[in-house]
């Protein structure tokens, strides 16, 4: 009786261990800078899976859906200049296409040692963190 007790006693303390460890290392992947963008799991993002992340962001949020995002939709993730500097026909809003066409160029200058992808070291620099602010 008292074995099976102390059984049982030990099962929970797993099971809470587990538990609590679980929760940790969910809290460190969502601090992680690769969280939810390297979804071939190599421990880099590369340039098709920051143009995936950036493109699906781009749809969400495009609230009127035209398809194209302006000032209000990009507050947050492109200052009015750096707006500015992207939108080369200067009707205030981007396309899909130049939008991606920043995250590229964010993607080249975070990528410091030219490997065509990014690890989470790259991804916390400057230029990282502004190509994060594209991707979600
Ligand atoms: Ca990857
Ligand atoms: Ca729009
Ligand atoms: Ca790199």
């Amino acid at each position: 009786m008292m074995k099976s007790r102390r059984e049982v006693v030990m099962s929970i303390s797993v099971a809470l261990a587990l538990c609590t460890s679980g929760e940790l290392s969910f809290a460190r992947s969502r601090r992680d800078p690769l969280y939810g963008l390297d979804t071939d799991n190599d421990g880099t993002v590369d340039l098709e899976e920051a143009k995936k992340a950036a493109s699906a962001l781009f749809d969400r949020l495009d609230r009127d859906h035209d398809g194209t995002l302006d000032r209000r939709e990009l507050r947050g993730h492109l200052s009015a200049r750096e707006l500015d500097d992207a939108d080369p026909d200067h009707d205030g809003t981007l396309t899909k296409n130049e939008y991606l066409a920043v995250v590229e160029k964010r993607f080249n200058a975070a990528n410091l040692d030219r490997d065509g992808t990014l690890d989470s070291k790259e991804l916390k620099t400057k230029a990282g963190r502004a190509l994060l602010r594209l991707l979600r």
